[in-house]
């Protein structure tokens, strides 16, 4: 172990030389670096999704990958297994070039837009791509180059409560900044139910800065059909099937936090104990279009349990700016902010055709996390990480696995690929984040020995229903536990845009030590659909905190 953090230790030093020194103070190394290099994701990862208990598939635009088809054509999407690091090549037809996803209730991953046609691939603006999940590694994308209303480059993607997908936005060209000419201010939904875009006026109202609206699905009673939309610095929670505003919001204090002065936002976990309190968290961004200005060291959060009275609490962004963060829910219930720049936006680097020289749209990588604690008092929330060696600027990406890592791959600042002589080469190194969870040594991790009489876990998703007290039973070295439980889904993770990530508290009851070691406990299951989205999702169960060492894939319905 200490070997192996070693070397890559050396390895990261030597690739990483040239590279402009983050600003950050470093502060509390109270343990080992956390970051761990393991793998390589063989393409470019622009948009990544987990689709089984040990494997993501990643998604590039079409671009010089270094891996290729027998024929010469670049892969541009492929299975990566998290147990072995080896991959899967998924052959492609349209090019991905920044789009989105979402998976439906009958488990299926829903894959939307993408750009003009590029060598082999053709154009996908308008493409909608289906990916059932499997274990046999047989499964393949099944492709529709027209399967869109219309042309979305840069839309954002959430799974609602009936089980279908909201697609909203975009344009209709790929552009460093949306316009007027290019916008597509309408939405859709997958499975479809009228053949045309419906018509999305806040779209209108917040241009330039409107790319990757961030979306969030309302908690609350069952029927209801209300989602969070944010973009540029403008709010409203929407009502789907009514086609109306139910409250526009105030404006969020800070920068504008969509594409491309790329802030974050996430739905932060919905807690039983306090009637699923809607809070939403926005972070990071940027002022303006210019790559020398400071990011935003600001986040902004707001309570929407009451709409009328709703208003935005503005923090620091623990102490540091940082423009395309990603943000992560950790497994216990913690959100762990990483990758990014200090300074200047979203997008790609330009050479000047001339003297070729190469101006950066995003600079000073920051490299040292924060994780945010929602539930501490305002000014105590973040706490400063030991920093991970490797630049992650535009196009990088990061997810929280079922053994409780951050999955942590990208970086791809270039129009192409560019591995070497150049300041912020294209990354296909793989990180490990491990939260203090899981390199501490005070207690003992559970682990999962069966989820409603089911033994057989991770080998297909355990059906289990909404408002169910799901029996399970852990191993547990230890005479006592004190046990937490939850319902994560992932997201599908694109430009520091993590689409319909959740993260819901489950009440966990009639805790009993049904023999040596071995515990069993009730754990209550959300009470309906618009608390978590129908389908996949990952049950975790904690002891003081610590996550079990594998959460378990079950399909809520
Ligand atoms: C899920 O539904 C979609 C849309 O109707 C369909 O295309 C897909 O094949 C379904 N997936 C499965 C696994 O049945
Ligand atoms: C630099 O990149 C070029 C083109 O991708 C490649 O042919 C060459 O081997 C690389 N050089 C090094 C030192 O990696
Ligand atoms: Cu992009």
């Amino acid at each position: 172990m200490i070997i192996s953090v070693f070397l890559a230790f050396v390895a990261v030093v030597a690739l990483s030389a040239g590279v402009s020194s983050s600003p950050i103070k470093r502060t509390s190394l109270d343990r080992v670096n956390p970051f761990v290099v393991d793998g390589n994701s063989g393409i470019a990862a622009m948009h990544i999704v987990l689709t089984e208990p040990n494997k993501i598939v990643i998604i590039d635009k079409a671009q010089d990958e270094p891996v290729r088809y027998p024929d010469g054509t670049a892969v541009i999407s492929l299975e990566y297994d998290l147990t072995d690091g080896s991959k899967r090549f998924l052959p492609l037809k349209t090019n991905t070039f920044c789009s989105a996803g979402g998976f439906l209730a009958n488990g299926s991953l829903v894959h939307t837009g993408g750009a003009e046609d590029s060598g082999p691939y053709k154009t996908g603006f308008e493409s909608l791509r289906i990916f059932n999940p499997c274990q046999d590694g047989k499964c393949e994308w099944y492709e529709n180059p027209v399967g869109l209303t219309s042309k979305r480059w840069y839309p954002s993607v959430v799974s609602l409560s009936d089980g279908r997908l909201f697609i909203l936005g975009g344009s209709t060209q790929a552009s460093g900044v949306n316009s007027e000419s290019i916008n597509n201010p309408t939405f859709e939904f997958f499975p479809r139910t009228d053949p045309n875009p419906v018509p999305f006026q806040f779209l209108v109202d917040t241009l330039p800065y409107n790319l990757y609206p961030a979306m969030h699905l309302m908690p609350g009673p069952p029927g209801q059909t209300q989602l969070f939309i944010l973009a540029n610095r403008d709010s409203i929670i929407w009502d789907w099937s009514k086609n109306t505003i139910v409250k526009k919001l105030p404006q969020t204090p800070g920068p504008p936090r969509s594409y491309p002065l790329t802030g974050t936002s996430v739905m932060l976990p919905l807690d039983p104990a306090d009637n699923y309190k809607p809070i939403v968290l926005v972070c990071g961004g940027n002022e303006k279009m210019d790559r020398t200005s400071p990011a935003s060291d600001s986040c902004a959060r707001i309570d929407l349990s009451n709409l009328e009275t709703a208003t935005w609490e503005v923090d620091n962004f623990g102490g540091m700016g940082r423009v395309m963060p990603d943000a992560v829910i950790l497994a216990d219930g913690r959100t762990l902010f990483l990758n990014g720049a200090g300074r200047g936006i979203a997008g790609y680097n330009s050479k000047d055709k001339k003297t070729g020289v190469v101006t950066q749209l995003a600079d000073e990588p920051v490299l040292a996390p924060v994780i945010y604690d929602f539930k501490k008092p305002l000014g105590q929330r973040f706490a400063t990480q030991p920093p991970s060696q490797i630049p992650r600027l535009y196009h990088s990406v990061a997810t929280l696995i079922p053994d409780g890592r951050v999955f942590v791959t990208g970086s791809s600042p270039q129009i192409n690929v560019v591995t070497n002589n150049t300041q912020f080469p294209t990354d296909f190194r793989v990180e490990y984040f491990s939260p203090s969870y899981i390199t501490q040594t005070k207690y003992p991790r559970p682990t999962i020995t069966s989820v409603s009489g089911n033994k057989n876990l991770n080998k297909g998703a355990i059906k289990v229903k909404y408002d169910q007290d799901v029996t399970a039973t852990l191993n547990l070295k230890a005479q006592t536990g004190v046990f937490t439980a939850a319902l994560i889904h992932y997201g599908f993770v694109t430009h520091s845009t993590h689409m319909s990530q959740r993260y819901v508290i489950c009440q966990v009851t009639n805790v009993k030590q049904s023999a040596t070691n071995e515990f069993t406990m009730s754990v209550k299951m959300p009470p309906n659909p618009n608390m978590i989205a129908p389908g996949i999702n990952y049950l975790y169960i904690n002891n003081h905190g610590i996550p079990a060492t594998t959460a378990i894939q079950v399909s809520i319905s």
